[in-house]
């Protein structure tokens, strides 16, 4: 039987297990990238293993999420990484040099190798043919230390392009929709290959669009061949001898086959407050716009910039509207100069805002009450661009200016003659901003600098074999990781003093949770599907462990966060009958009985109300070792 694309990475990556779907495997990581709201944690974490150098081909610490220093924080912690990066042998990507998954697919991938990412857009890589997936800081810290990623063979999907986008309508149109055909559920525990005829017609940077908007799908990864267009991007990045061809076997079997016509596609958006609420700019059109955010790791390519000021250029936009503009990297911001397409930018009223998430994780530029904010983003989130009223609607950059320039929803294809724009043959290669770690005999005097700001690691305690908990709170369907720890200009600094964030936690839906979590003492949470879906913040378990949660029973869990919970000696547990979920409410008392038994036999005893309910849990006798030990941290060091 042939093999898909990811088949084969993975059988080159293999440690242990079977590649058979739904069995834990281990896989060799050739690279890691952290950035620096998860990778405080993940250097405390990968000090904490205690290894002296890291053990993979190459590891990246990125700072882009915190770059707004408003207070020593963010400067500390920037400090705390780089000293972290120069001693233990990581490259060091200055703050202002880029967004990581940007930088990354220029400077750092490459086709046929494996990457973990304290991001869950860490699968932008995919886009050339590289197996990137999200993680938790403590698996990065592991495979840095050399150890092994361990997941669920996931399914294999492949989506087939055929024809071409039409002018106007763009990579960011076929992200949404295969989101408005799978939803953000539909990719759990999959795979996502782009094949096709239509993928000749798609560059690199179109198909990192693709790949890192396949994080919302819930998708364990996405991926696209590596070809010729793979190869000249390459080469135009300076970086042809990385190339390797890549391509499923014609025989490889999927799971699911989805078939997307790209000649059919039409300009959509995401409606509030979800990255699967789709519908299409000629439906919208006509609502009244406050905000266009333009970049983040999805739409800041220099293709994709250079579109942005043809579309502005000679033109002004509407006085009623405010319009920011992040290019994605220091290449394609100074491109942009040195083109001109930069003074088309700012002749038209854009502010150009430095190379960083910036607005995406609401880090400034936060929409005004209930404004509408049209955003290139991947995903709008209530409350995640620090205005708890905002309308965020997730659109295509062309959409975007079209909106900009008319202060309305508008339909791109209604501007006229579509903009063609002229890629250069070769991009402007300035590593400059990428510091390079010591030699490992200077790095053994080098000190590590620590700030105020980090406190120590929450306590974990090892397993009990029956707990007696709070049911502390109970949330419906599909809660994101900025419910349950939200970012944002004000908490972000805070991402290594857990007992500050707590504060914060699930303030979106209950801000008396934290303290009542406390007061309980050991608290367990009940959610509804798809339970912490989006990033990849370790902090959404860190947090609930130092609350005191012990348990999540939910209806079903998204793949990044249940293993964050295992990492945090938290039992992620599922109802066995999901209407069980309607009998059970805030402040009943919780028992699990005969836990350890239960996790053996995949099915727990939970008493409560005077009535027995059973949940539901897969563990492999890892996650087992780990949820007794307390935890990933305690598992590694042997505690
Ligand atoms: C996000 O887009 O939500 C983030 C901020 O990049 C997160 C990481 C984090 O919370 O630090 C992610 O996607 O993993
Ligand atoms: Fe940064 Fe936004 Fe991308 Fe997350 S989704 S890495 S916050 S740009």
């Amino acid at each position: 039987m042939g093999l898909t694309i990811a088949q084969k990475i993975i059988k080159n990556h293999l440690i242990s297990g079977e590649m058979k779907v739904g069995e834990e495997i281990a896989l060799r990581i050739d690279q890691t990238l952290t950035q620096d709201a998860t990778g405080t944690m993940a250097y405390l974490e990968f000090e904490a293993i205690g290894i002296p150098r890291v053990r993979t081909k190459l590891s990246v610490a990125y700072i882009d999420h915190n770059t707004l220093q408003s207070g020593f924080e963010n400067a500390d912690d920037h400090r705390y990484i780089q000293s972290v990066a120069k001693k233990f042998g990581l490259r060091f990507s200055r703050p202002g040099n880029g967004i990581c998954h940007q930088v990354h697919l220029e400077r750092f991938g490459v086709p046929g190798m494996t990457l973990i990412g304290s991001d869950s857009h860490t699968p932008t890589a995919g886009g050339i043919g590289m197996l990137a997936m999200g993680a938790g800081g403590l698996d990065v810290a592991v495979a840095m230390g050399g150890g092994a990623y361990y997941i669920t063979m996931p399914k294999m999907f492949k989506v087939n392009l055929t024809g071409k986008l039409r002018p106007w309508v763009s990579a960011k149109d076929v992200s949404l929709e295969i989101l408005r055909i799978l939803s953000v559920k539909g990719g759990v525990g999959a795979i996502i290959e782009w094949g096709g005829e239509g993928i000749k017609t798609l560059s690199v940077p179109e198909r990192a669009t693709i790949t890192n908007m396949g994080t919302e799908l819930g998708a364990t990864t996405s991926i696209f061949p590596s070809d010729e267009i793979t190869r000249e991007f390459l080469e135009a990045q300076g970086r042809g001898d990385v190339y390797v061809p890549l391509e499923s076997d014609p025989d490889a079997v999927y799971d699911r086959i989805i078939d997307i016509n790209l000649s059919e596609l039409k300009p959509l958006l995401a409606c509030p407050h979800s990255p699967d609420n789709i519908k299409s700019a000629e439906e919208l059109k006509g609502i009244k716009v406050d905000q266009v955010c333009i970049g983040s790791c999805t739409n800041s390519s220099l293709r994709d910039m250079l579109k942005v000021a043809a579309m502005l250029k000679g033109k002004k936009i509407d006085d009623s509207v405010s319009l920011s503009v992040s290019p994605g990297s220091k290449q394609v911001l100074s491109m942009l100069a040195d083109c001109g397409a930069l003074s088309d930018i700012l002749a038209s009223g854009a502010r150009v805002l430095e190379c960083a998430c910036g607005p995406c994780i609401g880090m400034g530029f936060s929409p005004n009450s209930a404004g509408v904010s049209l955003r290139t983003f991947n995903r709008n989130f209530e409350g995640r661009s620090g205005t708890k009223d905002a309308q965020v609607y997730l659109v295509s950059p062309e959409v975007a200016v079209a909106s900009a320039l008319t202060g309305y929803i508008t339909d791109p294809r209604t501007l006229g003659d579509y903009i063609e724009i002229e890629m250069p043959d070769a991009f402007k290669i300035d590593d400059s901003a990428v510091v390079l770690p010591a030699s490992e005999e200077e790095a053994k005097d080098l000190p590590i600098l620590r700030g105020p700001n980090i406190k120590p690691f929450p306590t974990t305690y090892p397993l009990e074999n029956e707990i007696n908990a709070n049911l502390t709170l109970k949330v419906g369907d599909n809660i994101t990781t900025d419910h349950i720890m939200p970012a944002g200009a004000k908490i972000l600094p805070y991402r290594s003093n857990i007992p500050f964030l707590s504060k914060f936690c699930f303030a979106v839906c209950d801000e008396t949770f934290a303290q009542r979590a406390l007061e309980a003492k050991q608290s367990i949470i009940v959610g509804g599907s798809n339970y912490g879906q989006g990033s990849s913040r370790e902090h959404a378990a860190l947090v609930p462990l130092y609350l005191g949660v012990k348990a999540v029973i939910a209806k079903s869990f998204a793949r990044i966060h249940a293993a964050n919970l295992i990492n945090a000696g938290i039992l992620p547990l599922t109802f066995t009958n999901p209407e069980d979920y309607e009998s059970l409410s805030q402040d009943d008392k919780l028992t699990l009985e005969n836990v350890f038994e239960g996790m053996e036999k995949g099915e727990i005893t939970l008493k409560a109300n005077g009535k027995e309910y059973k949940l539901a849990c897969s563990y492999t006798k890892r996650q087992i070792d780990i949820l007794k030990a307390g935890g990933l941290l305690a598992y590694t060091k042997g505690e």
